[in-house]
């Protein structure tokens, strides 16, 4: 797949620079402040080897407050349009809902990452009209409840039969298949032994031909085994990228953009030198 000048190869993954445009991150959000400081960071992580920003208005965290279509809006679009002004970067809008993708396609962004598959009703329509990629991930329940005991009889058959059926949902909306990612959804309705059992199998859902975008950076899976907070994820984190890398992701979705470069260049010389 290629998105614009980008293309996307299972044997080198690109890196996706995670851009958090919710009030916990910039407390006066949707102000000149605020778009200055979203537009410094999101050029620092394309200095840094990003070539996907990935742009998130509306936090998915349980127990966060539900963002209104308004505010989601006067987050999200400024700074999409602020990034597209400066630089050539990759900016994927991270959002269920079909009105902010509108507005943020039309100002520029390139590609729709939905933690809701294009579930919520109007969004399959608005990526299908706008001939954009989109990537589909996997939730079990939703966003407040996802973490309260989620259950499976098999993780990866069902997290694969939902992706079956969203990506028929997207055929049948007019979406070429040519234009789908696909996500697990690491940490999204999951308990740690789901998490791991999903990675294990990661190389199955090659089985698409569709790229695979991968999100484990800080995330609870690091977390329980280590027991330290976010902050101190850094070298777990690194550790899912390699083996994420390893298993052919095509977009590793992390907060560290440098560190996960150097991974995936270690990675890339292993392999290279391994094969010959
Ligand atoms: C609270 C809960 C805050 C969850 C942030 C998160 C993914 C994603 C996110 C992912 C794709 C985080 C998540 N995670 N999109 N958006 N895949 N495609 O930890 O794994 O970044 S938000």
């Amino acid at each position: 797949m290629q998105i614009r000048h980008l293309v996307l190869s299972r044997t080198s993954p690109q890196v996706m620079g995670i851009l958090n445009v919710t009030p916990d991150s910039f407390s006066d959000g949707g102000r000149h402040n605020s778009i200055d400081n979203a537009l410094t960071q999101a050029l620092a992580m394309e200095s840094e080897g990003a070539t996907i920003i990935d742009i998130g208005g509306e936090s998915t965290r349980p127990g966060a407050p539900e963002v209104t279509i308004d505010e989601e809006l006067r987050r999200v679009v400024p700074v999409v349009e602020a990034i597209r002004k400066h630089s050539d970067v990759i900016i994927s809008i991270d959002t269920s809902k079909p009105e902010i993708m509108d507005a943020a396609l039309h100002a520029g962004a390139d590609f729709i990452n939905d933690v809701r598959a294009l579930q919520l009703p109007g969004a399959l329509d608005v990526v299908a009209k706008h001939g954009v990629p989109v990537c589909l991930m996997h939730m079990q329940g939703d966003p407040a409840s996802m973490q309260n005991k989620p259950v499976y009889s098999d993780v990866t058959a069902e997290v694969e039969a939902f992706l079956i059926s969203r990506i028929n949902a997207c055929l049948d909306a007019g979406i070429d298949k040519n234009k789908i990612l696909l996500d697990p959804g690491f940490g999204f309705g999951k308990t740690l032994e789901h998490n791991y059992a999903l990675l294990a199998d990661l190389a199955l859902f090659h089985r698409f031909g569709m790229p695979l975008l991968i999100g484990m950076s800080r995330k609870s899976m690091i977390g329980q085994v280590i027991n330290k907070p976010v902050d101190q994820r850094l070298a777990g984190s690194l550790a899912l990228a390699t083996i994420a890398a390893q298993m052919g992701a095509h977009i590793l979705r992390v907060h560290d953009v440098a560190q996960t470069r150097d991974v995936i260049a270690i990675v890339n010389a292993f392999n290279k030198y391994k094969k010959q």
